[in-house]
């Protein structure tokens, strides 16, 4: 049986180093780090992420600003907001909460925000410094994932890894990350997806899954070899007459038929999620560090 990755212990880890780090700032007379949420529209899934990240916020000492807009807010209007956060000093990070509005262009959204305040690591500036190697701020799901192998001790160095999905938030990211030079990297990466022929094979040839499909128990035990580490990145919302809300989550993965081949494997919930949210915290915890002339503390 694999052993259970508690994402939610080792974000409430991370989350303790983070207090300890905005007491630091404050002592040292600065502002503490401050995150602007901004929620366009009354998407439920959005609300409740929106709620977690501004909770999360309170209980680390950050000020935080969540500004909501309906739905009906034009581009230009948001564009406007989000440059008000740019040059708003109290605010460290911006976080535009997706998905958008059809009428809203996302990319143009995500562009005028200062990559300085990027901690979701969207704008291309960050992209593109993750893909050279530069420092800058990773996407907070990848950057999670990371920090989830290298806290359980897994070895990454010469292992195969397969990213199920290519997504600009995940699967791209994420890819980079394994495949980069050190700790938490030095992996042989293969990206599959929807087109991907023999998707099953190239599966149980890897040491490490990150399933970011977004297809509810798409990783069937079949799929998996023995002892490899399995990451479930997915939410999905399946039937269940025996809930409460009529419905529960499940990942990417067959969780019941994964634990019996894997080594090691993400829960959902309380896996991948928990580390997201950390790691948010921690991408604004570094850019208030930056904005207050303090060297970052990332080893
Ligand atoms: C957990 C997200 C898809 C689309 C947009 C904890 C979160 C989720 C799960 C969370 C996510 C997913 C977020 C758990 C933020 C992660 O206990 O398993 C936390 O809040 N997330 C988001 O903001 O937008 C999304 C997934």
């Amino acid at each position: 049986m694999a052993t259970i990755i508690d994402g939610k212990k080792i974000s409430g880890e991370i989350r303790n180093e983070i207090k300890a780090g905005v007491d630091e700032l404050v002592a040292g007379g600065h502002r503490p780090p401050g995150l602007a949420v901004l929620l366009v529209g009354e998407n439920p899934a959005s609300m409740a992420y929106v709620r977690s990240k501004t909770r999360a916020c309170a209980e680390v000492g950050f000020h935080s600003r969540q500004i909501n807009r309906p739905a009906s807010i034009s581009e230009e209007g948001l564009l406007r907001l989000v440059q008000e956060c740019n040059d708003d000093p109290e605010i460290h990070g911006i976080l535009v909460q997706l998905p958008l509005p059809e009428h809203i262009d996302s990319q143009k959204i995500i562009e005028a925000i200062d990559p300085a305040k990027d901690v979701d690591g969207f704008h291309p500036v960050n992209a593109g410094r993750l893909m050279v190697g530069l420092p800058g701020f990773v996407p907070c799901t990848p950057a999670g994932i990371i920090e989830m192998l290298v806290r359980t001790g897994t070895e990454t160095s010469g292992k195969h890894a397969v990213v199920l999905g290519r997504s600009n938030i995940v699967g791209k990211p994420i890819a980079q990350l394994l495949a980069r030079k050190g700790r938490g990297g030095d992996c042989t990466v293969t990206i599959a997806h929807s087109r991907t022929r023999n998707i099953e094979e190239i599966c149980q040839q890897a040491d490490i899954i990150i399933a970011a499909i977004g297809r509810a128990r798409f990783v069937k035990g079949s799929m998996i070899k023995p002892g490899a580490v399995i990451i479930d990145v997915g939410i999905n919302r399946v039937e269940d007459e025996n809930s409460e809300k009529g419905y529960r989550l499940v990942g990417d993965v067959d969780f019941d038929e994964a634990e019996k081949v894997a080594g090691a494997i993400t829960p959902v919930p309380g896996g991948v999620g928990p580390m997201t949210i950390a790691l948010l915290l921690r991408n604004t915890l570094e850019s208030a560090r930056a904005s207050s002339g303090l060297p970052s503390s990332l080893r």
